[in-house]
């Protein structure tokens, strides 16, 4: 039995500060066709997909802030892409600014099933970066400024004959991002992400360190739980702040399938059979037989360390 979904990866590369959404809807709809063209059931973009990654931009005044922000989705940008891929019968997930009708602003993913229909909505929790101008700061990360936590949790879906999750970049790096998604039997997550290629507080960490901790906490957070990982870059230099490539699919062993190999617009593409998923899960991750969750309170009881006596 193979329950096998071929996944497309749709590495995007830089989006100016000046480049339209247009622009950007039309580049999504070409790494589409190039999805089309490969028979994939699903495609995957990167996070904050329709623009440039505009936290790293101190902005005082909300109207300037807000022009980042979607407050329909779809809507007159992205509506051709909704379109073509129902007409596809394909799957999309891609990361948005979204602006809620009530006033609240969040980091935002979508997973859209091959009718074109939104059958999930994740928002991210784990915020980097601060609030706060930074003069400290080689650049600016100002998601803690422009975004609330997400407030939906980490939901799975039943969708495309399989359970499929979603989180979005610096979640990647937390295990819990994983494990709660892994609680509900998340056989496939999908996750965009906007990663500088340096870190603004460590001038000697440059990509490949950005990159080993990238693929790190991918490979474990599959393996420990048993599940495909579909990670997918917006990198590139954007307004000369670099990002890193290095979109992978990772099996449930934590083996890497597929990687991009450009920092360009770029499809990768794998088939990945969900029943690989369920060896781990009866076996060295059957949670249920092994998990001791008497000795775990302080996950969710402690937020910061509490140092011994
Ligand atoms: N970007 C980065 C990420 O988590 C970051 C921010 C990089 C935080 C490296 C810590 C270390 O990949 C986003 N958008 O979260």
């Amino acid at each position: 039995m193979a329950r096998i979904l071929r996944i497309g990866g749709a590495q995007m590369g830089a989006i100016q500060k000046t480049d339209s959404r247009q622009v950007v809807a039309r580049r999504m709809l070409d790494l589409l066709d190039r999805a089309k063209a490969q028979n994939c059931d699903l495609v995957v973009y990167p996070e904050l997909a329709l623009t440039t990654f505009f936290p790293r931009w101190y902005m005082t005044d909300q109207v300037d802030v807000d022009s980042w922000f979607e407050r329909e989705m779809p809507n007159a940008a992205t509506r051709p892409l909704f379109e073509r891929a129902a007409r596809y019968a394909i799957g999309l997930t891609f990361g948005y600014a979204e602006l809620t009708s009530d006033g609240h602003r969040f980091n935002t993913s979508v997973l859209v099933d091959r009718d074109g229909r939104i059958v999930g909505k994740y928002r991210k929790v784990h915020l980097p970066g601060h609030s706060e101008y930074d003069p400290q700061r080689a650049f600016q990360h100002l998601e803690k400024r422009y975004f609330e936590p997400g407030d939906l949790g980490f939901p799975v879906w039943r969708t495309m004959g399989g359970i499929l999750g979603m989180c979005i970049c610096n979640d990647r790096r937390w295990p819990e991002t994983y494990r709660v998604m892994g609680l509900q039997g998340v056989e496939l997550i999908t996750l965009g992400y906007n990663t500088p290629s340096t870190n603004a507080q460590k001038s000697d960490e440059g990509p490949q360190t950005r990159l080993f901790h990238h693929r790190l906490t991918l490979q474990a957070g599959a393996y420990q739980n048993s599940t495909w990982v579909v990670a997918v870059a917006k990198c590139g230099i954007e307004d000369g702040h670099p990002l890193i490539a290095g979109s992978i699919i990772v099996n449930p062993d934590g083996e890497i399938v597929a990687e991009s190999q450009t920092e360009d617009d770029e499809l990768i593409v794998a088939d990945c059979d969900l029943d690989a998923t369920v060896f781990g899960k009866e076996t060295i991750f059957d949670f249920k037989r092994h998990r001791r969750v008497e000795h775990y309170e302080r996950i969710t009881s402690q937020t910061g360390v509490i140092l011994p006596e």
